[in-house]
């Protein structure tokens, strides 16, 4: 049975899901297409840091109540520089703020959103392929219950993150991509204790990188810079905790509080832009397109930009059936892009170790770092692109 709709939307992430919501709202149909079931995907522990762009595309999807009343707001960050901490204050700098509220948490709400909204989101639809993308009726094949399923659409949005069927969907020649790995990974924490101070902390150390955040007042979210290979079973609880004690600053663990930990995982790190955001009538946004190193908390707030941009166009298309905003999008979008690229590298290499033999980088970035914390001028620049810049 071949199923019709205006846009298949591949994927049940935050971008899939706020995309379908958003055109929801305004009046444009969605299927969506995910892979894992939905308890998984809410599961899955990664962002938590929202620029008020992206609250405001919550709203916009009619699903940032439990945000708005759950959501710590944070008007700066702190920043140590072998165990110095000064803060960087954005609400005094730029009169901004961000809010801390999980991924997870953001995940959960679209999808009681999408539910309650009646539309259909297919969990558990295995290989999905992409067919006809450069016709007007695109169709997306998958399987279901162990039968084959098919769906036609106007628009095909490749939500599924970076490992996801869409992006392969494009012919390779057609491909413009630009990467970059970095020689670290962050080993991540998560336990039901309080974080050491109100906001994060942002730790340079010459024993590597810290980060201490949360997801709540009780519930401490925390990584620690590791080689990209590390074997985590060679890090105990105990050893994590007195390591990220001593890159902040409190060696003693008088801040620092503890406890057994929920997770322990480690990210590797990558900036990742493919500029090829169309192909026919297929539109990637998200993970999808780009990869940021979360050192600037910018990857999920990338994929809600993306769904403004995406949105607008699509809707613009059904309003007046103008293919200029369809046009404009993967330009629109990639300018924003490439901004939150160049300050996640930015953040990256100023805090991070950059390893063996490159002492004059380490040396570069920690002058850089030193200026920022000594200059409001630089101070101001990473407060603007920290809460985000404008869409
Ligand atoms: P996602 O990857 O979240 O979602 C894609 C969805 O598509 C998934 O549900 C997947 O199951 C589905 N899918 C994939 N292939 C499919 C297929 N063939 N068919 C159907 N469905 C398919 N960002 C930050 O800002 N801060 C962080 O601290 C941070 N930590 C991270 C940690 C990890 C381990 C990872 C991997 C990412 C992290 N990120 C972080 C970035 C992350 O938050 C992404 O930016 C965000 O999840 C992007 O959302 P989506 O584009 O929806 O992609
Ligand atoms: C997080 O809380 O997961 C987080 C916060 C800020 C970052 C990266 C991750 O820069």
């Amino acid at each position: 049975m071949t199923r019709r709709t205006q846009v298949a939307v591949v994927g049940a992430g935050p971008a899939g899901l706020l995309l379908a919501e958003v055109l929801q709202r305004q009046g444009v149909e969605s299927i969506v297409v995910e892979r894992r079931d939905r308890a998984y995907v809410e599961a899955r522990i990664r962002a938590g840091v929202l620029e008020t762009g992206t609250v405001e595309m919550m709203r916009r999807a009619g699903a940032a109540e439990r945000l708005e009343r759950e959501g710590l707001t944070h008007d700066g960050i702190e920043i140590a520089i072998d165990g110095h901490r000064r803060r960087v204050d954005f609400r005094g700098l730029v009169g901004a703020s961000v809010t801390v509220y999980g991924q997870t948490e953001m995940t959960k709400d679209l999808g009681n959103r999408r539910a309650a909204s009646g539309a259909e989101t297919l969990y558990e639809a295995l290989d999905v392929s992409l067919h006809d993308l450069e016709t007007k009726r695109p169709r997306l094949q998958f399987v279901r219950d162990g039968r084959e399923d098919e769906i036609e659409a106007d628009f095909i949005a490749g939500c599924d993150g970076f490992h996801g069927a869409c992006r392969p969907s494009i012919p390779a020649e057609r491909l413009g991509v630009y990467e970059r790995v970095y020689p670290f990974a962050w080993l991540g924490i998560m336990a039901d204790c309080p974080p050491p101070a109100d906001e994060l902390i942002y730790a340079r150390h010459q024993r590597g990188f810290a980060l201490c955040s949360m997801r709540s007042r009780s519930r401490a979210r925390h990584y620690l810079q590791a080689a990209p290979d590390e074997d985590l079973d060679q890090w105990s609880a105990d050893r994590i905790w007195s390591e990220i004690a001593i890159r902040i600053g409190d060696p003693q663990g008088r801040l620092l509080k503890t406890a057994p930990l929920i997770e322990k995982s480690l990210t590797p790190m990558r900036s990742f832009v493919c500029e090829t955001m169309r192909h026919g009538r297929l539109f990637l946004a998200g993970d999808a397109a780009h990869i940021v190193p979360p050192t600037g908390a910018k990857g999920l707030n990338l994929a809600a930009s993306d769904v403004h941009y995406l949105s607008q166009a699509i809707v613009a298309f059904y309003r007046s059936g103008s293919q200029a905003e369809l046009d404009a999008y993967p330009a629109r979008a990639l300018a924003r892009v490439w901004k939150a690229q160049r300050f996640s590298w930015w953040m990256t290499t100023m805090l991070h170790n950059a390893g063996p033999g490159e002492a004059f980088q380490d040396k570069i970035h920690r002058a850089e770092l030193d200026y920022v914390l000594g200059s409001p001028a630089a101070q101001t620049s990473l407060a603007e692109n920290y809460v985000g810049l404008p869409y």
